[in-house]
Order: structure tokens, then C-alpha cells, then sequence
């Protein structure tokens, strides 16, 4: 019984050499979480998309841009209430702090996709770049999603 704990050491020392070689692969860095692209609408040339992104890394981090093959320029955007009403602002970069999560999500921070390809599309390929967490490229299905007549607005 006394080699048990010594298995168990090295066990745990294998698995953590094995976790901080992961940390220098730039996937892992900042994981992906539940995108998708909503629909857009029919006639339209732009749409959002939501995620959520945890920086599992130890590094704070900023979104500094993204990009898409299936539009021709994607904005980080935000909702602020201004007069009454919601609106939508740009926002350059978005701080990722590290052990922190982002959500982007309807009525707050979303990716905003400008030029969108039209056709039967079922999902988006998708890369945000960060200063110091790498390129994070993820696939992001389109669905459509009813939104409230609130949401359809503004840009
Ligand atoms: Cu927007």
C-alpha cells in the first residue's frame, strides 16, 4: 500500500507537465461556448452572432479584431440605452480578462457580421483575434431566432 501515494504523485505530476505543455498551444487559451449566428433576415446584409468565451489562460487579454468568410467585416459591438431608447455603439477591443468569461449575447455585446454571403448557409467559420491569447477560430451555426421587436433596430 505504500506505492500508492507515489502512484498517485506521479500520476498527477504527468497530467500537470501535460497541462502546461496544453498552455503553449494557443488553443486553449481563450474556449468557445454556444456560438451561433442568428439568421439574418431575408434581404438583409447583416446579422449578429453570440458566444461566450472563457480565458482559461492566465494572461488578461484583449479582442483586438474578427473576421469571417461569410461576411466582409465584423464589428464588436455593444447596446446602450440613450434617449429611451437602445442602441448600438462599437466598441474597438473588448478586455478578456484571465479566469474571467465574456457573453455575448441579444441586447448586449455581440459580434457584428456587415456583407453577409446569401444562400442556404448552415454555419459560419469564425476567427477573433486577441493581442496575447493567439487567433480563436470557432464554427458557428446559423439559426434563426425570433427576436423581439426591440432588438430589431438601430445599427
Ligand atoms: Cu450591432
Amino acid at each position: 500500500m505504500k506505492k500508492l501515494p507515489l502512484t498517485l504523485a506521479f500520476v498527477f505530476s504527468a497530467y500537470c507537465s501535460m497541462h502546461s505543455m496544453a498552455g503553449h498551444h494557443q488553443k486553449g487559451t481563450i474556449e468557445v461556448d454556444m456560438p451561433y449566428v442568428r439568421a439574418p433576415v431575408p434581404g438583409h446584409s447583416m446579422t449578429a452572432a453570440f458566444l461566450t468565451l472563457n480565458n482559461v489562460s492566465e494572461k488578461n487579454c484583449r479582442l483586438t479584431s474578427a473576421s469571417s468568410s461569410y461576411a466582409k467585416k465584423i464589428e464588436f459591438h455593444t447596446h446602450i440605452h440613450q434617449d429611451g431608447m437602445m442602441k448600438m455603439r462599437p466598441v474597438d477591443t473588448i478586455d478578456a480578462v484571465a479566469g474571467s468569461s465574456i457573453t455575448f449575447k441579444p441586447g448586449g455585446l455581440h459580434l457584428m457580421l456587415f456583407g453577409i454571403k446569401h444562400g442556404d448557409i448552415p454555419s459560419a467559420e469564425i476567427t477573433i483575434n486577441t493581442d496575447k491569447c493567439g487567433d480563436i477560430s470557432f464554427t458557428a451555426p446559423i439559426k434563426s431566432i425570433k427576436s423581439k421587436p426591440a432588438e430589431a433596430m438601430h445599427h
